[in-house]
């Protein structure tokens, strides 16, 4: 039996920016109290955490702190370093949420998916490169163009370049900077994610998302994806896989393909084109953490993706992800030329929109692309479909204006 008191248990994150400040929304009608750890002093989950210790994601000092205060440690980027998290969590008696170990396997991509191969996870042909000689021989075995990614450090598609032949292979190395490895583009008909949930001996996931990307950085979500039934119960199976290869309770963001063909026999087997069967699920990336593509969560289901987070981390039960209805998300991204006191202006008509919520995660500069806000869009009559909403989403994001 779960018991709360006052006051309630405390959550040590590492990491304070949007996905911490979110954490600590969802946290404070559950009596949670979230104190988070961040460099950036009034780090955009200051305002609304109990308390943020400034400190380096792999500060010592600063860590040990947190898992003092902490009943359980727990991480929302991942920078974060899993050998101190590890380490001072054994110390402290703190529990660490997802385990250190998972965030290892994560941390290096190739790492990543060799291990999720071998669990049997369907992943995009890959391999290890050290120099332009493996990249074009990759771009020989593939076919160009093919996905160069950094194995550690990249997140918000920093790291990650398309190397469209081989005379590229060289710049690209140069500008990934550090061990690298090569993936078969994927000719894909969508993208999707399954926000996915570890609790104590339980599991959950949300509805099927559909993610729109542009220079690798996620612009808009689209809920329910517009995947056949087949392929969102893929996603679900796929899905439900990974989380077996995870160790530790949390969320886990868990990126997908859907491939434009099917393969093999299932076309002819259920006598489906392969538009209305859809194509193959292949893993593309995950995060040990509440993800981008699960904010639309806040308005969309029943549970957020960051409650259940609080919910999992503490080995609490995990609530409900029903949709509540049709929802899309669009990001609010840094649109300035170099970085500037942040200003979004003429958001009047975000907040005159009935079924529209604004989220602006506070943070101090403008940066190009940066991930300022975002709005969510859910359906409030049953006659407006995805696509409806996609539209108006897309004018409501057109209608504000960074100032420059
Ligand atoms: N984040 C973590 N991994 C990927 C993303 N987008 C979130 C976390 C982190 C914040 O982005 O919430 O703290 C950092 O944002 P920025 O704009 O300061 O780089």
């Amino acid at each position: 039996m779960t018991t709360l008191e006052t006051p309630g248990p405390t959550l040590g994150v590492v990491g304070g920016g949007q996905l911490g400040r979110m954490l600590a929304e969802a946290a404070g009608p559950l009596g949670v109290e979230v104190v988070v750890l961040d460099p950036t002093p009034d780090c955009p989950a200051a305002p609304l955490a109990h308390d943020q210790i400034v400190a380096d994601f792999d500060d010592e000092d600063g860590i040990r702190e947190l898992a003092e205060r902490a009943d359980v440690l727990t991480f929302e980027i991942e920078l974060a370093d899993q050998d101190v998290m590890g380490r001072i969590g054994e110390e402290t008696g703190t529990p660490v949420h997802p385990k250190p170990s998972t965030l290892e396997t994560i941390h290096d991509k190739l790492v990543q998916k060799r291990e999720l191969a071998e669990a049997g996870v369907p992943v995009p042909p890959f391999r290890e490169v050290e120099d332009a000689d493996d990249v074009r021989e990759a771009i020989d075995d593939y076919g160009a163009p093919v996905m160069l990614k950094a194995r550690t450090g990249g997140y918000d598609g920093r790291g990650n370049v398309p190397v469209e032949s081989k005379a590229d292979a060289e710049d690209a190395l140069e500008s990934v900077a550090g061990p690298a490895m090569v993936e078969s583009f994927v000719d894909f008909e969508r993208e999707v994610s399954v926000i996915a949930v570890k609790g104590e001996d339980e599991v959950a996931t949300f509805p099927l998302g559909e993610n729109v990307h542009e220079d690798e950085i996620l612009r808009e979500t689209i809920v329910p994806a517009r995947s056949s039934e087949a392929v969102t119960e893929r996603a679900y199976d796929v899905a439900r896989d990974v989380l077996e290869v995870m160790d530790g309770r949390g969320v886990y963001g868990i990126e997908l393909f859907e491939t434009s063909e099917t393969r093999g026999t299932s076309e002819t087997s259920s006598g489906q084109s392969p538009r209305e069967s859809g194509g193959e699920i292949l893993l593309n990336e995950i995060a040990p953490r509440p993800h981008n593509s699960g904010h639309w969560t806040i308005e969309g289901t029943q549970t957020s993706q960051f409650e259940q987070h609080v919910r999992a981390v503490l080995g609490w039960p995990l609530g409900s992800t029903a949709l509540r209805s049709p929802t899309v998300m669009t990001n609010l991204l840094g649109d300035v030329e170099e970085q500037r006191p942040a200003q979004l202006e003429d958001i009047d008509e975000i907040l005159e929109t009935p079924g529209a919520s604004l989220h602006w995660y506070g943070k101090r500069q403008a940066r190009p692309l940066r991930k300022m806000g975002h709005v969510t869009l859910s359906a409030h009559d049953e006659g407006t479909s995805v696509d409806d909403l996609l539209e108006t989403a897309r004018d409501l994001e057109a209608a504000v204006t960074f100032r420059s």
